[in-house]
């Protein structure tokens, strides 16, 4: 049985991941090195300061700073991010979502938001698709980021939901591992061949419907 669904944002609702790659590329070159955009592909779905480390490891200055220097690093890297998520439209709401969230809403499936993203009530906000949600789990209510499920876990507590009948919407490998040690079972979103150990698959939400992902999962 299904009951409810807990979307991830970042790579599933919106295309945040652009602004990151870019807002993390501005300090690598502060920094004096290229980031690339496959090497910035690991961040995704990772809370901002293990996001800081992979960017530093990329450029060979893992462990060459304080702690309170990473933060202002961190600090600098979201201001940059927060003027690129200020000015997002609702037309960068990703294909099909709306569609599918209302055929959810049709069927009593609770909807749910488990992302990592601190900036996640910014996000909702400027691109106008917080009402569709019943709870928003954010990187601002838990102490662990994903695989661990904690985001996920909350988010289902928040709408009284057994983890067995709530599906897992992600985009990074982070988000299905953390799905999987919650006891829920997920939907890989897009292309990457990292999603494989997710418990079904779509390229987008294009044309999908709750239909077809209860003959799949149920
Ligand atoms: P912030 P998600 C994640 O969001 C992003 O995928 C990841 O790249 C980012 O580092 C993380 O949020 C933290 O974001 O710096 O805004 O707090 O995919 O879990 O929605
Ligand atoms: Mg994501």
């Amino acid at each position: 049985m299904i009951s409810c669904c807990i979307f991830d944002l970042d790579g599933v609702i919106v295309d945040t991941a652009r602004y990151h790659y870019l807002a993390w590329r501005e300090l690598a070159a502060e920094l004096g090195f290229e980031l690339r955009e496959d090497q910035a592909e690991a961040v995704k779905g990772v809370s901002r300061m293990a996001s800081l480390d992979i960017v530093l490891r990329a450029g060979g200055m893992e462990g060459r700073f304080s702690d309170e220097v990473k933060m202002a690093f961190a600090m600098r890297k979201n201001e940059r991010y927060r003027e690129f998520i200020s000015k997002m439209t609702p037309s960068e709401v990703l294909p099909g979502v709306e569609d599918f969230l209302r055929d959810l809403r049709a069927n009593n499936i609770g909807i749910v938001l488990g992302s990592a993203s601190k900036n996640t009530r910014a996000i909702l906000e400027q691109c106008r698709i917080g009402l569709w949600f019943d709870a928003v789990a954010d990187g601002t209510m838990i102490r662990h980021g994903k695989p661990d499920p904690e985001v996920f876990l909350k988010g289902a507590q928040m709408v009284k939901k057994d983890p067995a009948e709530c599906v897992v919407f992600e985009d990074a490998a982070a988000g299905i591992e953390a799905a999987r040690r919650g006891g829920m079972r997920s939907v890989g979103v897009g292309k990457s061949p990292l999603l494989e150990a997710a418990s079904m698959r779509i390229e987008s939400f294009e044309g999908f419907t709750f239909g077809e992902l209860r003959r799949k999962l149920d």
